[in-house]
Order: structure tokens, then C-alpha cells, then sequence
């Protein structure tokens, strides 16, 4: 029996809405049926390896403030495989089905590539157990190849070719071990893909070469037979000024420019769309329309900052909204919602990390249930359908069919003019949408 790291609590449950217990869903209920699926099916929550077991607090301004029991021995390997069991222990007991890593969250990197690779394989073998153990999969894998100090220039964007190359083989390996978990995904965000100033930066060869980063990667999975789908992570700056991937408009630009639109979808961060000065719903949005919704990073930032805080989503507003979205793209198929959240660093107790994934997860589960109804009802539906109603027939059909040019049009309305419009009700929907909110049952 391994060591028991979270003995204070039990399998978290569902309690309902009523329960005045901290440690219990008050909404979360996993095997609940809406719209056909449970809440489990459809939410497919996972846990963030990194800010779950690897984060300690640290901000610019100060140092750890979070000590974990499991970080103890001297011994960095030791510490990485008592973390495997302490993640473990915590999404069972949270019924979190999925988690997701990247390769320096479980292994600590060596001095050498090799060292690095033959550590992760160790690790890999012992997170392969605990799967085993408790039925719990992998949502997707990645590479850090931001942190270190030889990314100072980017990765596969840096101006040092054996810069590119080492990112290369580093993401050889985590596509492998990615492999090895059974990941359903494989995610880009480019940390450090990006610029500081553009008096000493190529951009163009700059994206070029990312995009040879990718499609050799797209080809490694098909000669290793690694069937994941390919993500992108947008986010408009931190750490560079200016990140390349900056959101959805802007990785669809890239993805069809380099002929790599069928290989890759989004994975859509909540925080990293408020950077790029949109809504979540909004990036969420611009996927479905594109048809490229892969995955969620589920978090939320602060309105009055401007940097990325990561911090576990507790609107209900947003969450509803993304949700809404989401349901109508058909639902996140092989993504999942990742926590890419972390508690504050004055949060530091092993209690913190249970009452922000109950919150996070109860959110997305009142957000789901809410989202369904406004469907149910076609709330929003029937009111679009009745607003574009000019273009099911006579004219409009016949601009949605390619049937007229200018030359028509004007001969419409030098006839015919132009009809009254009609309002766009934004305060009656949104109203709505606030009796949504808090009456659905
Ligand atoms: C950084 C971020 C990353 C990615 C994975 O802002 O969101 O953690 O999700 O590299
Ligand atoms: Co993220």
C-alpha cells in the first residue's frame, strides 16, 4: 500500500444543492443524463499536472509559499514518482477522469537528452501502473520547451537551428510517451513563439519554421501510429510580448496557409481569450463556426489585470455560456475540460486543492445544465432564426444562393428600397439569460 497523502477526505460525491458540505458536489452529479449524456460524458473533467503537483507559489516577487508532503526526499526522482501517486490518489478520490502534462511536470529533466528521456520511460512505467490502478486516462501530453534557458529565443521559432532541433527531438519523445499513456490529444501552445521586438526578428522565417516544427510532427504520428488529435493552444502574449498563436482567427490563418488545417484543432483557454481582449464564449464561438473545437483549458482571469492568473473558473455566467457553445459544436469529443488553474499561492493547505476543483467542476456542471435548457428551449435559436428570416426566401435567398451580383441587387432596390428594421433586443435576452440562470432546476 502506498503512502496515503489526502487521508482527511474521502471520495468527493455528490450531495446536491442543499449540502453544507465543502467536501462534496453541490452540482457536479457524474452520472446525471442531459440532452442524452451524463455529466460525465459530457464534461470529461482533467486534471493540470503542472499546477496541481508541481506548482510551490512562486510569483515574481517571492518564493515558494506551498509545501507539498509529497515533495520531500532529496531525491528528485523519488519526489516525481511519490507526485505520480499523490495526482493519482487526488483524482480518484475528485473523479477526475483525465489528466493532462507536460513532459518536465513529470520527470525532472536531466543534464543530458538521454538522461531527460531514459527518467521520463521510469516515470512513464509508474503513471502506466496507477492508470491501471484507477481506470483514470490521459486528455492529452505536451512539451515545456519554454522554461529552460536554452529557449530564450523560442523553440521552433528560435534563430539557433540547434535550438529547433533539440525541441524537435523533445517533442519526438513526448508525442512517444504521449503514445505510451494513450493520449486522446496532443497540444502546441507556443510558450515562447513569439517576439520582443521586431528590430532583430524574422517573422516570416519565423513561422515558417514553426510550421515545419508541426508537420514533422503530424509525420512522426502517422510513422509511430499515434492517432491523438493535434491541438493548438492560442494566446495573444506572456511570456513574449506578441505570441504568434494569438487567437483562433489568427492559428486558422496560420494552420491554412501551411496546408495543416486537417491535422489540427483548438484548444480553446478561457484566460488566454480575455487576454486577447475576447470573451471566452467568443473564442469558443469562432471554433464551432470553423468546425476545429478541440479541447477546453477551463480557468478564469481577473477582469482588472492584465496578465494570464489562471485562476479556477467560479463564473457561472461564463461557464453557461461556453457550455451553450460547446453543445451546439456537438460537444468536445476527444477533448475534455482541462483545469489549466491553480490556487492562489495564500492558498496552500491540501484542503485548497479539493475546494478549487469542487468549485471549478460544480461551475461547469451548473453552466452545462443551464446551457441544455436555453438549447431546450431554443431560447436563443428561435429568435436568430426569426432575425435572419430575410435570408430563407425571395431576395436574401437568392444572395445566400450566389444567384444575384451587384447588378440585381441595385435593380431591387432602386424598385423595391429597403424594409424597417427591427430591434435587436440585447437587455430582453440578456434578461433571459439571467432567468436561465438562476431558474433552471
Ligand atoms: C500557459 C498555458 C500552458 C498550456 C500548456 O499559459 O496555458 O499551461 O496549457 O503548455
Ligand atoms: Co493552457
Amino acid at each position: 500500500m502506498e503512502k496515503e497523502y489526502f487521508s482527511g477526505v474521502e471520495k468527493v460525491n455528490y450531495e446536491g444543492p442543499t449540502s453544507k458540505n465543502p467536501l462534496a458536489f453541490k452540482y457536479y452529479n457524474p452520472e446525471e443524463v442531459i440532452m442524452g449524456k451524463t455529466m460525465k460524458e459530457h464534461c470529461r473533467f482533467a486534471m493540470s499536472y503542472w499546477h496541481t503537483f508541481t506548482y510551490r507559489g512562486n510569483d515574481p516577487f517571492g518564493g515558494t509559499t506551498i509545501y507539498r508532503p509529497w515533495d520531500e526526499s532529496e531525491d528528485a526522482m523519488e519526489i516525481a514518482i511519490e507526485r505520480v501517486h499523490a495526482a493519482f490518489e487526488f483524482m480518484d478520490k475528485m473523479q477526475i477522469p483525465f489528466f493532462c502534462f507536460h513532459d518536465v511536470d513529470v520527470a525532472p529533466r536531466g543534464n543530458t537528452l538521454a538522461q531527460t528521456n531514459e527518467r521520463l520511460d521510469r516515470i512513464v512505467a509508474v503513471i502506466k501502473e496507477e492508470m491501471e490502478r484507477t481506470g483514470i486516462k490521459c486528455l492529452w501530453g505536451t512539451t515545456n520547451a519554454f522554461g529552460d534557458d536554452k529557449f530564450v529565443h523560442g523553440a521552433g521559432t528560435s534563430c539557433n537551428a540547434t535550438v529547433f532541433a533539440y525541441a524537435a527531438a523533445q517533442i519526438k519523445k513526448a508525442l512517444e510517451i504521449t503514445k505510451e499513456l494513450g493520449g486522446e490529444n496532443y497540444v502546441f501552445w507556443g510558450g515562447r513563439e513569439g517576439y520582443e521586438t521586431l528590430l532583430n526578428t524574422d517573422t516570416g522565417l519565423e513561422l515558417d519554421n514553426l510550421a515545419r516544427l508541426m508537420q514533422m510532427a503530424v509525420d512522426y504520428a502517422k510513422e509511430i501510429g499515434f492517432d491523438g488529435q493535434f491541438l493548438i493552444e492560442p494566446k495573444p502574449k506572456e511570456p513574449t510580448k506578441h505570441q504568434y498563436d494569438f487567437d483562433t482567427a489568427t492559428v486558422l490563418a496560420f494552420l491554412r496557409k501551411y496546408n495543416l488545417q486537417d491535422y489540427f484543432k483548438l484548444n480553446i483557454e478561457a484566460n488566454h481569450a480575455t487576454l486577447a481582449q475576447h470573451t471566452f464564449q467568443h473564442e469558443l464561438n469562432q471554433c464551432r463556426i470553423n468546425g476545429v473545437l478541440g479541447s477546453v483549458d477551463a480557468n478564469q482571469g481577473d477582469p482588472m489585470l492584465g496578465w494570464d492568473t489562471d485562476q479556477f473558473p467560479t463564473n457561472v455566467y461564463d461557464t453557461t455560456l461556453a457550455m451553450y457553445e460547446i453543445l451546439l459544436a456537438g460537444g468536445l469529443t476527444k477533448g475534455g475540460l482541462n483545469f489549466d488553474s491553480k490556487v492562489r499561492r495564500a492558498s496552500f493547505e491540501e484542503s485548497d486543492l479539493f475546494y478549487s476543483y469542487i468549485a471549478g467542476m460544480d461551475t461547469f456542471a451548473r453552466g452545462l445544465k443551464v446551457a441544455a435548457k436555453l438549447i431546450e428551449d431554443r431560447v436563443f435559436e428561435d429568435f436568430k432564426e426569426r432575425r435572419y428570416a430575410s435570408y430563407s426566401e425571395g431576395l436574401g435567398k437568392e444572395i445566400v444562393d450566389g444567384k444575384v451580383g451587384f447588378k440585381e441587387l441595385e435593380a431591387y432596390v432602386l424598385e423595391n428600397g429597403v424594409t424597417k428594421n427591427t430591434s435587436g433586443r440585447q437587455e430582453l435576452l440578456e434578461s433571459l439569460l439571467n432567468q436561465y440562470i438562476m431558474e433552471t432546476r
